[in-house]
Parts: C-alpha cells; structure tokens; sequence
C-alpha cells in the first residue's frame, strides 16, 4: 500500500523541560535504538516520522522544541508560535525528576491561553526504566491528567523503547481522524497570540 502524508497542519509538538528525553523519543521512533548522546535542542526541528496505521505507513511532521523552565520561558519565543501549527502535543515530564512534572501545569495553561480550537494534548513520562529513581507515581500522571483535562496519559521509556511505538499510533490515529474531520483543503482555523494572553 502506498505511504500516506499528512499535511504540516497535522503534526505533532513535543514540549517539557530541558533534558526530559523529547529528542531520544524522535530518535528512538526513527531508529528503533536509544542515543545516549546528549545535545541540547536550541530551536523547533521538525521531522518527518513514518507510523504504521491499519497496513500503511503514514508520515507525519513531529517537531522537536528547546527545553523550557518555569521561571525562564527563555524559549518560549520559539515555541509558543509552534501552537498554532500543530495538532497533538505531547507535554513530556522525566520521571525522575518532580520539577520537569510541575512544570506540565503551566505549559498546559499556556496552551490553553493561546489556543482555542481543537488539540489533542498527551501527558507524556518518560524515563519509566528508571524504576528506582521514581520521583514521579503512575498515581501521579494520571491524576494530572485528568486534573488538566488532558487526552491521554502514558509512561514510556525512550531508553528501552517501553510504548514509544504505542504513543505514536495513537498520535498518528489522532491526526487522522481530525484531518478526516477536517477536510484536506481548508487551512486550520488561526486564533491569534497576543501578548496578554502570552505567558512568556
Ligand atoms: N534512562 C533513560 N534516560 C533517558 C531516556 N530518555 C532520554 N534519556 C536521557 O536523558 C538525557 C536527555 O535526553 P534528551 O533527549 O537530550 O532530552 P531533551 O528533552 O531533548 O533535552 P533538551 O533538548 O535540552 O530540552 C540524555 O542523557 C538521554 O540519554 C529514558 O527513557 N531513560
Ligand atoms: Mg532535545
């Protein structure tokens, strides 16, 4: 069967704290092997990432963003723009560390400050290996999750590849559905970013 490709409208943004993991999931998605490789993400890269869906492979735009803090949104300038041109985020926390956890609250309210259409929003924790540095229940997440009226809540590991291949089949099924939904002409419906909404 031949490969479907979404339109950039349907794409995927992955936001969190510095070193959560966001650029180890992409790179496990892709390679099916864990990069222990440490750089540091300094602006929006986007990729195109191939997901198998009901017999075809279908390729979507994940981008990857710069670490963020809360008290310094250093990168927020390039990443809350992203908002606008996405479908599904995936807010992503480390396990093992609680602040990267606590931070999901405020990005999640950026969100729905700049946002008013409709986004699918993944809680996302990664580093679940780590099992004996939890710092971060499962308890936790899925309170969270539901406390912020997220989509839906996983624990990964983009280390052994635990749910990595899950999370993005139910991305991927996600933007499908909403392109369906959607019609493949129209441009997404824009709401505009102002700076008193903008939490940067
Ligand atoms: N044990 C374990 N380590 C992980 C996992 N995912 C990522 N790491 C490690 O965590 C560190 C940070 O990973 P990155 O992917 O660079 O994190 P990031 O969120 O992209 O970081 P920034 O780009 O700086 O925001 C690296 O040393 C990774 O090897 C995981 O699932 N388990
Ligand atoms: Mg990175």
């Amino acid at each position: 069967m031949a490969d479907v490709t979404l339109p950039e409208r349907a794409s995927v943004l992955i936001i969190g704290d510095f070193n959560v993991g966001k650029s180890t999931l992409i790179k496990y998605q892709r390679t099916k092997k864990f990069d222990d490789t440490i750089i540091p993400t300094m602006e929006i890269e986007p990729s195109i990432i191939s997901v198998p869906v009901n017999g075809k492979e279908l390729n979507i735009t994940v981008k990857d963003s710069p670490g963020m803090k809360k008290d310094s949104m250093k990168f927020g300038r390039f990443v809350f723009p992203e908002f606008q041109k996405c479908a599904v985020i995936f807010f992503v926390y480390d396990k093992t560390y609680r602040p990267s956890f606590d931070l999901i609250t405020d990005l999640k309210q950026n969100v729905d400050d700049l946002i008013n259409r409709r986004m699918e929003c993944f809680l996302v924790g990664n580093k679940c290996d780590q099992t004996n540095e939890e710092d971060v229940t499962l308890k936790d997440g899925k309170d969270r999750c539901s406390e912020l009226k997220m989509d839906l809540f996983i624990e990964i590991s983009a280390k052994e590849g635990t749910n990595v291949e899950e999370l993005f089949h139910k991305a991927a099924l996600c933007l499908k559905d909403m392109e369906l939904h959607f019609g493949s002409t129209k441009e997404l419906p824009k709401s505009e970013i102002t700076p008193k909404n903008c939490r940067c």
